[in-house]
């Protein structure tokens, strides 16, 4: 009797944490509207440039979005790395991380976005946070300066950086 409550307990008890596995796998799945393939042309087709700021906010008029709208096409597209070259301009956009990095359960693209004047002093290098939150959504800046992330200086360029202390994105204090 003794050992039948015993076995009794026992079977609740991996009952309870079979249960308490599966609802951690449940959790932990993502959904995704970003593109299982072409994220690259993706990011230039989509990426809503009102959604975070850049040099290119003086010269857009009201509905201009998207690079195509400011006449610009990528001069160089690899793997995770989208590049736009203009006489004045660079632009680098590239894909840290691809992950659901705030945990709502919508996959996210890290992305460094490198604004520099060719030949000026205006330079900012930024880690933002994108996401599609809808399966039609163009791709916003949900965020910036997700911790553990912080915005670089380009090695060759000694001078210039624009980014305020308020605005600077630091590493997580240990
Ligand atoms: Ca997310």
């Amino acid at each position: 009797m003794k050992a039948e409550a015993t076995g009794f307990i026992l079977i609740s008890v991996l009952i309870f944490l079979l249960s308490g596995i599966s609802d951690a796998v449940e959790t932990s799945e993502t959904i995704s509207y970003l593109p299982a393939e072409n994220l690259e042309q993706f990011i230039v087709d989509r990426l809503d440039l009102t959604t975070f700021r850049n040099s290119l906010g003086p010269a857009r008029s009201p509905g201009m979005r998207y690079f195509s709208d400011m006449g610009l096409s990528p001069t160089e597209i690899s793997e995770d790395c989208i590049v736009f070259e203009t006489e004045n301009w660079f632009y680098c956009i590239e894909v840290v991380e691809r992950e659901d990095v705030n945990r709502d359960g919508i996959e996210d693209l890290l992305i460094r976005f490198t604004d520099d004047s060719i030949g000026g002093t205006y330079l900012t290098v930024y880690v933002y946070l994108f996401v599609c939150l809808t399966e039609e959504s163009d791709l916003i800046a949900a965020a910036y300066g997700p911790s553990g992330y912080y915005a670089e200086r380009d090695p060759g360029m000694s001078e210039g950086l624009v980014v305020p202390w308020s605005e600077q994105i630091r590493p997580e204090t240990k």
